[in-house]
């Protein structure tokens, strides 16, 4: 056997379950189709849960993540220039921390190179066999030379588009989906926050997040139609649009500067089950994909991660398959009730073409029923610092 583990994916899922498993004495070859600085170029999360902020601290990748994060203990959800202050800390006793995803990824990739691992860029044509044999195997191209490395298991951590989930047969999956009428268009711009925390605004006019990187480098992101691209949206209109959408009290003090980024997401709910077949596990998006409302998808991610890496290592050390028979259940069992919470906060604060009046006005009433209920303002703070594992 070459190795124990191929990890398919160099994203923050495939990286972080390498870290943790190297660390426990496990090899492991990640296999990434990309270079390291296409993936390091993607600007995505920006809010860690606190079971995700423990992780990487016990993965030995927290340090420049204590230094650099923002550690905080509440946002603010608007409804126009109604602003209802969510205390996660006073109602939950934990924070959620302000670090982005680019962030984690080169944390990770820094400790991955510190432990020597083999990380293999640039790779094609990969495919995975022998899933139900004592060793699989997966072949791939890297530098136009075919490859194959035997291993112990699989690990698909290769995000919404790759190639693991496809690898288990149509027949056997059932996939579960809700794609969003509307996309994200995100910006990043060297200039300090509008506000110390987090800001949803729900407005008239659709959606806006204020959210940041640092004193001066905010993420900000405005609800846009599915029709548009990028070619649309002048940093002009962005601001004028974001302004008009986030609570008066926040637009004036909002100061605006030109963009560094500019991209739009579009916004699915996507569940594929199960996530095991034979020595294959998905981890991350290759299995599911959340809007990026609640701020789950790179946590939910990571909580895979913590999973099968519990369920790896007795099945490696002792041949204790337990944990690995449980894990598609006890996974999914998390990854459902962060789909309710995306899907429902996705419901609350965007507006959908088409809605009729009672649609605006059960939005209204989420929303003051939020500024009334210390019980509703805890189940939306559960749910955001992150259940438990
Ligand atoms: P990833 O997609 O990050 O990584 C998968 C890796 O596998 C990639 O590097 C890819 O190149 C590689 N790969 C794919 N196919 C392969 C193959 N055949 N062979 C080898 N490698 C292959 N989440 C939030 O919480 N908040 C956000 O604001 C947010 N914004 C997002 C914006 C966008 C545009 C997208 C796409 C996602 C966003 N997400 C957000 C979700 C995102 O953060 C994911 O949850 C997170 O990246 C999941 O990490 P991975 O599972 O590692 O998947
Ligand atoms: C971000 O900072 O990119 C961010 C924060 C919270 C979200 C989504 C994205 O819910």
């Amino acid at each position: 056997m070459d190795t124990q583990v191929v990890i398919i994916g160099g994203g923050p899922s495939g990286l972080l379950l390498s870290q943790l498993l190297n660390r426990a004495g496990v090899d492991t070859v990640v296999l990434e189709r990309s270079t390291r600085a296409h993936v390091l170029a993607r600007i995505r999360a920006g809010i860690l849960e606190w079971g995700t902020v423990q992780l990487l601290r016990d993965a030995g990748v927290g340090a420049r993540m204590d230094r650099k994060g923002l550690p905080h203990d509440g946002a603010y959800f608007t409804d126009s220039d109604l602003m209802v202050h969510v205390d996660f800390k006073d109602l939950t006793g934990k924070q959620v921390m302000v670090y982005g995803q680019t962030d984690v990824t080169r944390d990770l990739y820094d400790a991955q190179d510190a432990l020597g691992t083999t990380i293999h860029h640039q790779v094609s044509d990969v495919t995975i066999h022998d899933l139900d044999q004592a060793m699989s195997a997966v072949e791939f191209t890297k530098d136009g030379k075919p490859q194959r490395i035997t291993c112990a298991y699989v690990a698909g951590c290769d995000g919404f588009h790759g190639v693991s989930r496809e690898a288990i047969p149509a027949n056997k999956r059932k996939s579960f989906e809700r794609v969003y009428p509307f996309g994200w268009l995100g910006i990043l711009s060297e200039t300090p926050p509008v506000n110390d925390e987090l800001i949803y605004a729900n407005s008239d006019d659709g959606f806006a997040l204020a959210s940041m990187r640092n004193a001066n480098l905010v993420r900000y992101y405005v609800q846009v139609p599915l029709t548009d691209t990028v070619a649309d949206w002048s940093d002009e209109r962005f601001w004028s649009t974001f302004r008009k959408r986030i609570p008066v009290q926040a637009a004036a003090r909002l100061i605006t500067g030109p963009s560094i980024e500019k991209s739009i997401a579009p916004l699915r709910s996507f569940v594929s089950e199960p996530l095991r077949w034979g020595n294959l596990f998905l981890v991350g998006d290759a299995a599911h994909i959340v809007p990026p409302t609640g701020a789950k998808g790179l946590n939910l991610a990571v909580s895979d991660v913590h999973y099968l890496y519990q369920a790896l290592i007795p099945a490696l050390r002792s041949g204790d398959l337990a944990g690995l028979d449980g894990y598609s259940d006890h996974a999914l069992s998390r990854i459902w009730k962060a789909m309710r919470f995306s899907w429902q906060m996705t419901t609350m604060l965007h507006r959908f073409d088409g809605e009729d009046a009672f649609a605006a006005q059960m939005r209204r009433a989420t929303l003051s029923h939020l500024a009334q209920s210390e019980t509703a303002r805890r189940d939306l703070a559960e749910n955001y610092v992150g259940l438990p594992f």
